[in-house]
């Protein structure tokens, strides 16, 4: 993560990783989709709350389950979950033992209503969490939503308020259901293969998808090492545990504690 990318990370609470995957890996993993479609759930239409901007003509899409699928359907989402070129932006965010927390497909299609807008750091969420100190980012829940499909200027989906991760006052209801200051908030134009890094914190949501081709976002899901958000009783690796690489078992291994300050010698 360079010196641009941080300032813009911490200023807006989110940044475009472009170019994670390539074509043909962008294709396998539309591909395993395609074979797993009639999985889609459509939802009855309950995101966009009662906001009159936010409505669609039908709900959005989920899949998930993808780490579970036959070969060689689960390799483009296991080789998502500790990708090379995402990592080094993860440590730098979540800190080094960064963990999984889950991930899913999002789906739209063309009239697929939006999301009112969540999160934003009022109520203060202590797994969502974004704060700077001793000279570095802290944050919460951070997700990588991978796009699968284009997503154009005027297409809708993924849309923030840039900077929210960072507010205090309670977020008035006209703003999360996207009926006032509307110019405030931002899509997030990007190319199949890039990767919208942002922290859950942020307030975020999706405004209704116009584009004719389907909206396709894998979002995945990570927090800080020592944070389990679903964790209670033991903990036990899933089934394909042993078919994943060191790195891909680190990050859905049990929460743990890392030291991270070298601030002393005594900590060496
Ligand atoms: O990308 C979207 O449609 C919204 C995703 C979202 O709200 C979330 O990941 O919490």
């Amino acid at each position: 993560m360079n010196a641009a990318e941080k300032y813009l990370f911490e200023v807006h609470g989110y940044l475009v990783i472009e170019g994670v995957l390539t074509p043909d890996e962008v294709a396998a993993a539309n591909a395993a989709i395609d074979a797993h479609a009639d999985g889609i759930g459509i939802r009855p239409n309950d995101l966009a709350h009662e906001s009159q901007t936010l409505q669609g003509t039908q709900g959005r899409g989920d899949l998930g389950g993808m780490l579970e699928w036959e070969k060689p359907h689960c390799e483009p989402f296991r080789a998502m979950i500790a990708h090379e070129k995402v990592k080094p932006y993860l440590e730098e965010v979540l800190g080094p033992g960064f963990r999984l927390e889950g991930l899913g497909i999002i789906t739209m299609d063309e009239g697929a209503e939006g999301f009112w807008f969540h999160e934003g750091g009022e109520p203060h969420d202590r797994s969502r969490g974004f704060y700077y100190r001793n000279g570095r980012m802290f944050c919460g829940m951070t997700n990588v939503a991978v796009q699968l499909a284009d997503v154009g200027v005027d297409d809708g989906g993924f849309a923030c308020l840039p900077g929210s991760h960072k507010a205090n006052y309670p977020c008035p209801d006209e703003i999360r259901l996207y009926e006032a200051y509307q110019d405030r908030m931002v899509t997030v134009p990007a190319k199949a293969g890039d990767a919208v890094l942002f922290v859950e914190t942020l307030m975020h949501g999706a405004l209704p998808w116009r584009a004719k081709h389907q909206r396709r976002s894998v979002i995945v899901r990570y927090n800080h090492g020592v944070q389990g958000e679903s964790l209670m009783g033991t903990w036990t690796p899933p089934g394909f545990y042993e078919e994943l690489t060191e790195e891909q078992q680190a990050v859905i291994s049990a929460p743990q504690y890392r030291r991270e300050s070298k601030g002393s010698r005594l900590y060496g």
